[in-house]
């Protein structure tokens, strides 16, 4: 009885004083393991009698009892200060620059994307989206092109054919307008919204491709005139462009769903073969390039969006992101954009880093 009761003290003296796993596993073998103490003392249980069972059997168990105890703890313990030193030893500071260069380049579209958002959301606009697989209600009819109208001509739709191989209904996208229903649809007036995104048309040559980007925007409330067009124009392109001298020049212009219609070209002049946006079009060495189209919501377009004219008035606009991307980073040749060829986007792509934010310019390169 002693003999167990010493032998228990000494097994706990020497589960207290292990200092790491391997030792405290020595400890578990000596005592609870197939061949320990404990378990052999156990065995010898099954050839007593009855009586010197029940005399010996309380001092083994109680023994089995507290050294599994001390184990389990002692375990956890070791375990728990293994993990902090872990911890301690991996531990990275996350506020240290990367050591490794990023490998691939933010493509010059997503870039202004990017750029265009943030100066939008200062002007207080939200980024609303729609389908690039649309209908032609939302894409013609809702626009005030309806069937029959010259116009459509004009979009080289791609249609997907219908199950009795009729083209008709649904479309790809050709412009971002659809997204002007959709959101006036969804949300009623007022609206401050831009949508930008890929369309696409059956076109192609150094400043037409068959997919392309545009950005619409779109204001609806009480009061709006094409003054407030002009400037939120102007405002942008002054972010963009980083530069005071943008000039704009609204020429009168047709579209079905804007009513009057302006076309919004910048003027720009030729330094080294390479375009730079700046002063007037009509000034000696410069000339005028076409951005996009504008113009006040037609009365007839509200009203497909379920608004009442005579109570909300807006102005949109759509502009082709790639024009403008073109003229800020010095591209010239739109096909480009499109042709995944790494030296390309090695050399007018943007560091992943290099996130445009008001603060730190939205055209800063890396
Ligand atoms: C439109 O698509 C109208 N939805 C724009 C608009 C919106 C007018 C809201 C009024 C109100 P347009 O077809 O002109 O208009 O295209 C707008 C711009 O997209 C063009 O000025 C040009 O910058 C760009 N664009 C047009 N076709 C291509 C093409 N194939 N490749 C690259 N850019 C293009």
């Amino acid at each position: 009885m002693t003999d167990i009761t010493s032998q228990t003290e000494a097994a706990l003296a020497a589960i207290a004083a292990a200092d790491s796993l391997d030792a405290l596993e020595t400890q578990r073998l000596d005592t609870l393991g197939k061949k320990g103490w404990v378990s052999l003392a156990l065995k010898t249980l099954g050839g007593m009698s009855p009586e010197e069972r029940t005399a010996a059997a309380p001092a083994i168990q109680s023994a089995r009892a507290s050294i599994a105890e001390a184990l389990e703890t002692k375990k956890a313990a070791l375990e728990a200060a293994a993990l902090e030193q872990q911890l301690a030893r991996e531990r990275i500071d996350l506020t240290l620059p990367a050591q490794v260069a990023p490998k691939g380049s933010v493509h010059p579209v997503s870039q202004v994307m990017d750029e265009l958002a943030e100066i939008f959301a200062d002007l207080g606009f939200a980024v609303a989206t729609g389908p690039e697989i649309e209908d032609d209600w939302h894409n013609f009819t809702a626009l005030n092109m309806d069937e029959t109208h010259p116009a459509r001509a004009m979009h080289d739709t791609f249609y997907f054919p219908d199950k009795t191989g009729e083209c008709r209904e649904i479309l790809l996208r050709t412009h971002t307008s659809p997204v002007q229903i959709r959101a006036m649809l969804d949300q009623g007036a007022p609206i401050r919204i831009i949508a930008p995104g890929r369309v696409y048309r059956s076109d192609s040559d150094a400043t037409h491709t068959p997919m392309f980007h545009q950005v619409e925007g779109l204001v609806i409330d009480r009061d709006i005139h094409l003054g407030h067009l002009k400037w939120t124009l102007e405002t942008f392109f002054k972010a963009f462009f980083e530069r005071e001298d943008i000039t704009l020049r609204l020429r009168p212009s047709y579209f079905p769903f804007t009513e009057p219609s302006v076309e919004v070209d910048v003027g720009y002049s030729t330094e080294g073969g390479r375009r730079v946006v700046g002063g007037r079009g009509d000034a000696p060495g410069h000339a005028w390039m076409e951005l996009g189209g504008s113009g006040m919501v037609n009365a007839r377009v509200l009203e497909f969006a379920g608004l009442d004219p005579a109570e909300w008035q807006g102005f949109a606009f759509g502009l082709g992101i790639d024009r403008i991307a073109m003229l800020k980073y010095g591209m010239n040749d739109l096909r480009a954009f499109f042709d995944g060829d790494p030296r390309w986007l090695a050399h007018y792509g943007f560091s992943p880093f290099d996130q445009p934010t008001l603060s730190a310019g939205v055209g800063a390169r890396a």
